[in-house]
């Protein structure tokens, strides 16, 4: 009975989840000698796109991955890339030799629009697009006071935008209203000047 009732509440919120979640998608993008097919994923958060290597030319192999920095590797901060990829493997031999790139899209962080860089290793280059969206689904969106990550952080910023447009604000009337009474002065001293 325990167990069982531990198991539900295992469950629950696995089954919220997937119930509000964005059933997710699988892409797939055959990588040739001289293309992608297709040359542009759009996807969206929860995804995965997976990039099978079909150059069967010998001994070329490809890399394809984020160069932010543009010095031809994947290995700077903020760069991903699939590892390696041959066309076939010896699995017996080579345990690590991978012939396909499954990149699983499940970090919001990953949201944008990329120019990815297919690097072969006969030394030519192709770029390839991969555009990342959120996942959007504003029918359940979540509960007021429900959080989800740093949500803290963004309203400590929106506070603080806020804060500053109202001192901004104030700053704005206090001169609109010196400037009022200054001109209120001025027109006072005239009229009595006149009479
Ligand atoms: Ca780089
Ligand atoms: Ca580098």
């Amino acid at each position: 009975m325990r167990s069982a009732l531990l198991g539900l509440l295992l469950i629950l919120p696995i089954l919220s989840g997937v119930a509000v979640a964005h059933e997710p998608d699988t892409f797939t993008v055959i990588v040739r000698e001289d293309r992608h097919d297709p040359a542009e994923v759009n996807l969206i958060v929860n995804d995965t796109v997976q990039y099978y290597n079909v150059d069967s030319r010998e001994n070329v192999t490809h890399i394809i991955g984020l160069d932010l920095n543009g010095d031809n590797d994947f290995d700077d901060e903020g760069e991903f890339s699939s590892g390696v990829l041959h066309s076939e493997c010896d699995w017996d031999n080579d345990t690590d030799c991978r012939v396909a790139w499954i990149f699983v899209i499940n970090d919001t962080a990953l949201v944008g629009n990329y120019i990815l860089s297919d690097l072969r290793s006969d030394g030519t280059e192709i770029e390839v697009r991969l555009n990342i969206g959120e996942d959007i689904h504003p029918t359940s969106l979540p509960e007021i006071g429900e959080c989800f990550g740093d949500c803290e952080e963004e309203e400590e910023e929106t506070q603080m935008k806020r804060s500053s447009q109202t001192d901004l604000q104030k700053a704005m009337m206090l001169a609109g209203m010196t400037m009022f009474g200054g001109a209120s002065v001025l027109l006072l001293a005239m009229i009595m000047q006149r009479s």
